[in-house]
């Protein structure tokens, strides 16, 4: 009973600390670096009408696209995007495909990814691609709730974390489903916490 009222009470004490740090700061504990590459995962830009396939080698607003072709645009994998609106990318293009952004990272700093999952509405049943930082391969994230149709998607939120290696980072996504329809990817977050000392 001692041992859960302590428990509560640490937690509650470093609910406190963050509170007050968000207060001081007006950051909060998960901040961006002051300045730089800031990391931006909406896929809003470049506007496309319908969809647009880009192969190997094609940047599309922060992303470069790094193996096979991705569509993007509001409508890339036949389902409107997470929240039905705006824009987002099925990492199958004609075939798989993976895209990377690089931003700016404190080295040590423990980040948290999250993003928006679907797939396309040819996936019947599932679709999974592999995250990966610094080219590094992160455990594979599969999509296969039921019932994605044109207008519902079917959005989930998936997480990871990775702790910051360098000044900068490379987040990737690497579509390993095989064919011309795949995972679909929408509103890519990432909150780092600065490295202790
Ligand atoms: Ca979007």
């Amino acid at each position: 009973m001692s041992t859960i009222i302590l428990d509560a009470k640490i937690r509650g004490q470093w609910m406190l600390v963050a509170v007050l740090a968000t207060l001081v700061t007006g950051v909060g504990l998960f901040a961006q670096p002051a300045s730089g590459a800031h990391f931006e995962g909406t896929f809003e830009n470049p506007p496309v009408v319908g969809w647009t396939t880009y192969s190997e080698g094609t940047p599309f607003g922060p992303w470069t696209v790094t193996a096979g072709d991705v569509d993007h645009g509001p409508t890339p994998a036949g389902t409107t995007c997470q929240g039905s609106a705006g824009q987002c990318v099925d990492l199958n293009g004609s075939v798989p495909g993976a895209i990377s952004q690089v931003f700016d990272t404190r080295v040590g700093g423990a980040c948290q990814v999250w993003f928006w999952m679907s797939r396309h509405v040819q996936q019947a049943t599932q679709a999974t691609l592999v995250p990966s930082v610094d080219s590094v391969d992160l455990a594979a994230v599969t999509h296969n709730l039921p019932g994605v149709a044109r207008n519902d998607g079917k959005w989930e939120q998936k997480t990871f974390s990775f702790v910051a290696a360098g000044p900068t980072t490379t987040l990737g996504f690497r579509s390993t489903t095989s064919g011309a329809a795949g995972p679909q990817i929408d509103n890519v977050s990432v909150g780092c916490r600065p490295p202790a000392g």
